[in-house]
């Protein structure tokens, strides 16, 4: 039996694409199952809701030598603890590529917008059947990691996929199930600050004692995370030296108006980052139009940064 395992601090083209995944593996007779590495977002749970779908186990532990197929990552900080224990037999996913492996595996890197996008193409390039159900599932995760086709990571492939997809998923108005699903996202309530933080969170190793942890909140209402500053700041220092970290930052995406605000833990990290984006420091929060991205345009600025 295989794992398919997302990404820690899971989101919907993680949980979506691993789900689906599994059953196009199971039409080809391979028996794998996928599970999530956390528990899920209120978006994903909004998804799994409206499609009557059962999520994917959470999984904390996943037995020495298994086989696992890492979807929508790549890196080892990113994936399950043990992973150095396990045996990858296969890796799906459209981020920048960090890894070695200790013999040859299956790869299927893209620069698309998302990793369902990738699976999508899976299925119409086969003889597989996809549902209703399934479609609607990638389609989810496409909407999701693109910010429904605003985001700079969206490729023409992602819109035709879409569009494709929801041909069998048959969702009338796709605009309000995008907004129904960045609401649902946005709708946090009285979660703690650190959970609030690792929600979208992802460690970088940028280079050679630069790790950096970088968490993202997409969202509709951006009050809800300006309004905790102090309390957020507080945690990113807290986070930064338990971790050993570099450098931390919380970046609010304003997703309808496409620009974000960014909390630091520090003067030092306030001031790589105000340097490497141009930000205006606006009482703290470094604010920056246009920036909505950690994969296609936060991450890269740093790693160019730290020279690699
Ligand atoms: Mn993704």
């Amino acid at each position: 039996m295989k794992y398919i395992i997302g990404h820690q601090n899971p989101d919907t083209d993680t949980i979506c694409s691993a789900l689906v995944y599994q059953d196009y593996l199971e039409q080809k007779g391979v028996e794998a199952k996928a599970y999530a590495l956390g528990h899920l977002n209120n978006e994903t749970k909004f998804v799994f809701e409206k499609f009557g779908v059962t999520a994917p186990e959470h999984v904390h532990e996943i037995p020495t030598n298994s086989e696992i197929i890492l979807l929508d990552h790549n890196e080892e900080t990113q994936s399950i603890h043990n992973i150095n224990d396990l045996d990858i037999v296969e890796i799906i996913d459209h981020h920048k590529v960090k890894l070695e492996t200790d013999k040859p595996i299956s790869i299927h890197i893209e620069p698309l917008g998302s990793s369902c996008s990738i699976i999508a193409k899976k299925y119409f390039r086969s003889d597989k059947i996809l549902s209703p159900i399934n479609a609607s599932l990638l389609l989810a995760g496409i909407i999701s990691d693109t910010l429904y086709f605003r985001s700079p990571t969206t490729t023409d492939q992602d819109k035709e996929l879409a569009e494709k997809l929801n041909e069998i998923a048959k969702i009338e108005d796709l605009e309000k199930f995008s907004l129904e699903m960045f609401n649902a996202k946005s709708d946090l309530g009285d979660i703690d600050t650190e959970e609030l933080i690792k929600l979208d969170y992802k460690v970088f190793d940028f280079a050679e004692g630069q790790k950096f942890g970088i968490g993202v909140m997409e969202t509709t209402n951006k009050d809800f995370g300006l309004n905790r500053k102090e309390e957020i700041i507080a945690k990113l220092k807290e986070i930064k030296e338990a971790d050993n970290l570099q450098g931390v930052y919380f970046s609010i995406i304003d997703i309808l108006n496409e620009d974000s605000f960014t909390l630091c833990a520090d003067e030092k990290d306030s001031q790589l980052f105000t340097e490497l984006f141009k930000a205006e420091n606006q009482d703290g929060v470094l604010f920056v139009d246009n920036l909505v991205s950690r994969k296609k345009q936060i991450a890269p600025v740093f790693q160019n940064h730290f020279g690699k």
